[in-house]
Parts: structure tokens; sequence; C-alpha cells
């Protein structure tokens, strides 16, 4: 007989039904205890799932390797499961909640067998914190368990909070065989639950992220009136000691973690510039008693994405993960310390690739393409309270004030460096009609444009024209609503290369926002929105090739006709559902296009 943690009844009982189910040798409470995570990572030694890392040089630190054919979200394995097609909308994969619990139960009898179950209590949000929710993973890997301590708030605390009647999110996740044809990962947002089997890869089985915070969270902050977005949140303090707060949504790997970790360029922090870190993937943002709009990072770490970060792309988080990490799908070094594609320094003369199989720079596949040492969706699990730039105000119940969301994409052409939306309806416009290419962080065809309102397209669990209802109602409850930019790192020239230097430079595109949000400058009003002029961007120190700023800034007619030609038919889908509003704004920008030279 089990002992139980807690004297929550249906807890005890949906842990017992799930234990039935999957036929684990033994189940166990997590505490949340550092005695605990010790014996955890032991075990994950032993079993060959986590490999320790340089003691001196990567203290805490472990290697993980998934399976090769587990290595991002598989969106065409996810479902939102509802009692009507039509509230999970064209923008979701469907399935019968009935038939989909069938199904996976068939997966998950017996998945157990000869392993230990663990029960993992955890908080998105402070605990106690109005925006915070509650949820319970149960699951048969180590390495989700040690993932989670440094994701979400874990353990005993998090059990006296729910007390014996509390809600909380059921998530059931099992690595099973880990064959992609008996791989699900379900969303039943009706009945709070939430079901993931045959993956042991990030997105797809730490249930907190992206299938709780977005997913379902999307649907209970529809019904309750807040916002859960694929968003950035960080603080800019300007010279006078001001700090700023923005929230930014890009899609998955265009650049949320390293405009969230910034350090600025020698002449903004000349004049005084700092940059703080709330937040660098998920933002659930509420309406306060001040008409304002907060937020909170309901994580407590960063999953972000290993290739290319270097003290160069990202020093903040060069950083971070020196201790305490959990690194997933990188090259092994023969020192015990890690690489991957874009780390400092020299590649290493040998390693152990992410498949685990002996590495050496140069070497040729069969296709004749590169042998890559880390997988270019690798990744490190990090706590943000190592991060230097982490914010004061992480554990703040109520969050910090939003003064501008902005939106962007990865775009080689259309959309400019930066523009201003004239009001909040055309603001959510130009979120619903966010485009990028696609990246390695979920499988498909990578550098297809695929349209991804809001950066949401994987993640909004209901009917997406609904959720742009939401937006615009939104608007109208707020009394001061954030001002909505739209930015484009990704512009290129005809050769292809980007236009525009990125990363710490972006700091000088976020002091004209927020400047503009202050109301100290003035802009141009344009076809697509405001654009800045010129002279109120610091450019100081920047070395741009003559006609870079005319390039980066001109509006195409024929790129936004062709752009226009498709909103439309991504608008089409959603039918009559779709805002009248959305359509409106369309009109309204095929009308100014048509001015453009
Ligand atoms: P998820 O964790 O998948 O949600 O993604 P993210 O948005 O946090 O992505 P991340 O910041 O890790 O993006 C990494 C990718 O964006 C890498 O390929 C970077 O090289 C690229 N990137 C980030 N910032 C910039 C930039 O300012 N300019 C350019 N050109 N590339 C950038
Ligand atoms: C993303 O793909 O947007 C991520 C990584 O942030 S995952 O948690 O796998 O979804
Ligand atoms: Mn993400």
């Amino acid at each position: 007989m089990t002992r139980h943690p807690t004297h929550h009844k249906k807890l005890i009982e949906w842990v017992e039904k799930c234990s039935r189910l999957c036929e684990p040798d033994d189940v166990v409470w997590i505490d949340g205890s550092a005695e605990e995570k010790a014996r955890l990572e032991k075990e994950g030694v032993a079993g060959g799932e986590l490999i320790p890392l340089n003691s001196d040089k990567l203290p805490g630190s472990f290697l993980h390797r998934t399976n090769p054919n587990d290595v991002a979200r598989t969106e065409h394995l996810t479902y939102i499961c509802t009692r009507e097609k039509e509230s999970a909308g064209p923008n979701n994969n469907w399935m019968e909640p009935k038939e989909a619990y069938q199904k996976a139960r068939d997966i998950f009898k017996g998945s157990m067998k000869g392993r230990t179950m663990y029960v993992i209590p955890f908080s998105m949000g402070p605990v106690g914190s109005p925006f915070s929710k509650i949820g319970v993973e149960i699951t048969d890997s180590r390495y989700v368990v040690l993932n989670m301590e440094i994701m979400t708030r874990v353990g005993a605390e998090v059990l006296k909070q729910l007390g014996t009647e509390g809600e909380f999110t059921h998530c059931l996740h099992s690595l099973a065989d880990l064959d992609i044809n008996r791989r699900l990962i379900l969303h039943f947002p009706e009945d709070n639950t939430i079901w993931s089997v045959g993956s042991g890869y990030g997105g797809n089985v730490l249930l907190g992220k992206k299938c709780l915070s977005l997913r379902i969270a999307s649907y209970q902050a529809k019904k309750e009136k807040w916002f859960a977005e694929h968003m950035l949140i960080m603080g800019i303090e300007d010279p006078s000691g001001r700090i700023r707060y923005i929230a930014a949504a890009f899609p998955s790997a265009c650049g949320k973690t390293n405009l969230a970790l910034l350090v600025p360029p020698e002449g903004l922090k000349k004049k005084g510039y700092r940059v703080w870190t709330v937040g660098d993937d998920i933002a659930w943002m509420r309406i306060d008693t001040d008409g304002a709009l907060w937020a909170v990072n309901p994580e407590t770490g960063f999953f972000g994405v290993a290739p290319g970060t270097n003290s160069k792309s990202n020093p903040n988080m060069v950083e971070t993960i020196r201790k305490n990490t959990i690194y997933t799908n990188v090259l092994l070094k023969p020192d015990g310390t890690v690489w991957w594609e874009g780390a400092d320094g020299e590649p290493p003369t040998r390693g152990i690739d992410w498949q685990g199989n002996p590495w050496k720079p140069g070497m040729i596949d069969k296709d004749g393409k590169p042998v890559l040492g880390a997988h270019p969706n690798s990744r490190f699990t990090t706590p943000i309270s190592q991060c230097p730039s982490a914010s004061f105000r992480l554990e703040q119940p109520h969050g910090v004030p939003i003064s501008a969301i902005i939106f962007g994409g990865r775009r080689q052409h259309v959309a400019p460096l930066v523009y201003e939306s004239f009001n909040w309806q055309h603001g959510v416009f130009v979120g619903a009609t966010m485009a990028s290419e696609r990246t390695a962080a979920q499988y498909g065809k990578q550098g297809e444009v695929r349209r991804d309102p809001m950066a949401m397209l994987p993640f909004c669990g209901y009917n997406m024209a609904e959720y742009f209802r939401h937006w615009l109602d939104m608007g109208k409850r707020m009394k001061k609503a954030p001002k909505i930019f739209h930015v484009n790192w990704f512009r290129t020239d005809e050769k292809g290369k980007f236009l525009w230097p990125g990363y710490c430079e972006n700091l000088r595109i976020l002091e004209w926002i927020v400047d503009r949000c202050d109301g100290k400058i003035d802009a141009q009003k344009c076809p697509i929105g405001y654009m800045p002029k010129l002279e109120n961007i610091d450019f100081t120190g920047l070395p741009l090739a003559a006609g870079t700023l005319e390039k980066l800034f001109r509006l195409d007619k024929k790129n936004w006709n062709d752009d226009l030609e498709s909103i439309k038919e991504f608008f089409k889908q959603f039918k009559k559902d779709l805002p009248e509003e959305l359509w409106q704004e369309y009109e309204a920008l095929k009308e100014r296009v048509s001015t453009l030279k």
C-alpha cells in the first residue's frame, strides 16, 4: 500500500487509476527536495539516461540523448479532443474524446511494467498567485522529473496549496516504446486533462510547458478573460532607472530567448540601458485593477535552443548554463563538456555526436551533407535564477505591467525591420497575420513560410477564430492597452544575407518602441502602420552598409499584395467564425497598400 503525501481524495483516486492502467512496479511522489533530486540523478546515470558532465567545468550538469525519431514537437500527432470538432477549429487536429482516450489507453496499458511511476505536483506561476495554475504530471521518465524540477515549482508546497479539493490539470505521460506510430499528444480541455504517450522530447512531455501553459491555459484564459501566450517578457531599464516591460511573440526558434536575455551594445550601455529577463517562452497576462495588462512567466527555467548560443549571440545564457543544466542532444567532448554548432571556440577535434556516434569535424553523410555534432533543435534546461539578467520581480504574485506587445517572424521579404500598429484592433490584425519560415523546432519542411498568428498556431487549444475574438474583446476591457508593434530581424539582401545585425543590436529598436510608448517621439504614418523616422533610432557605432536601412524599411507593393492574397486564403478557412473586424482591417490594408508606388 503506497502512502500518499496528500489528503486530496480525487488526486489519490486518479493516481491509483493511472497506476492500474500503466502497471508500474512502484509509485513515487515527488517532494522537490535536494536529496530526492540527487537520488534521481544517480539512478538516471545508472540507468543510462543521464551522462554526468565534467564536475569542475559544468557542475551539477548532465547530457541526455533522445531517440533519433524523437527530437522535436510532433504537431501532426498532437490533438485537441473536444466534444464538438468546431471547438478545436481548423487550426488543430481533432479527435473525439472517447476515441482518443481509447486509442491512448491501448498504448498506456502496461507501459510502465518494470518501471517506476513518478507523481509530480507542480505549479505554473508563483505558488498561490492569482495567476497560477496547478498540474500533476504522472510520468515514467526520470528525465521528465528532473526537467520539470527546473522548469516549474514542484513538490510539497504545491500539494499544500492544492489542499484537499483544489483544481488541477491531470497530466499523464509514458515513454511506452517510443514508437512514432504509437505516439499521441492529446489535450482534453473540457476535462482539464493531458495524455502524452510514446515520446521523450521536451515540448511533448514536459506537460507544464506547451500542453498546459499554452494549449489548456489558452482555453481557460478565453473563459476566464486573460491571456496565455507564446511570448517572452523583458524589462528595459532606461537611463533614468525606470523599467518598461514588453512581451513579444515570435514563433519557435525565432529569437525569443536571445531577445529576452539581451546584453545592451556598448553605446546603449553607456547611456545607461539595462535589460531584465522575466521569461523567454510563455507569458500569462491579466487585466489588473488599474486597467493595465500585467504579466507573469509561469515557468522557472529556460528550455533553450543550443545551436548558435555563444558569448557573442547570448553571453547571459553562456553564464547561465555553466551549472545545474540538463543538455539534450548536443555533442559530448572527450573532456566531459559539451559542444554544438555555433558554440564558442573551434569545433573539437573529436567527440560523440547527438546520436551517440563518434564524430569528427568535416564528416560527410551518405547524402554529401556535413554530419552535425548537435541536433539543430538540441536544447538545454537551466534555472532562470542562474541568469545574470534575471528580473527581481520573478516571484511577484501580480507580475509586471506590460507597455508594449511585439509580434515578429522570420521573413526574408515583406515585413520591414519595425512598425507600429494604428490601434489595438489593427494590432490584433497584425498579430493574426503573422507569418514565419519553418524552423527545426517542429517536424516539417524547413524554410517554408506558414502563417503563424501570434506565434500560437501550434499552441492555441481552441478555434483560432474565437481566439482572435478574444484578443479583440480584451482590448475593449483595458483602460491602458499596450501598444502593438511588429518586428522582423530576418530580412535578407539579394544574396540571402541578413541585412540587420540583430541580437544585442535589437535593443536599438526596442528603445524606439519604448520611446513611442512614452509618447516621446512621433513617427511616419505609412500604409502598413507607423514607421520610424530614422533620426529617432540610435544607430551610433553600427556599421551598416550604404543602402541597408532603405532595404530594411522598404515596402514592396508586389510583396505586400502577394501577402494579402495569402492572408485571404488563411482567413477563409475560418469561414463565418472569423471576426468581421479582421476582414475590415484586411480591406483597409488592401486599400492602403494600393497607394504604394
Ligand atoms: P523556442 O524556444 O523554440 O520557442 O524559440 P525562441 O524564440 O526562444 O528561439 P531562440 O531565441 O532560441 O532562437 C534561436 C534562433 O534564432 C537561432 O537560429 C538564432 O541564430 C536566431 N536568432 C535569434 N536572434 C536573432 C537575430 O536578432 N537575428 C538573426 N538573424 N537571428 C537571430
Ligand atoms: C518551442 O518549440 O516553441 C519550444 C520548445 O519552446 S518545446 O518546449 O519543445 O515546445
Ligand atoms: Mn517556444
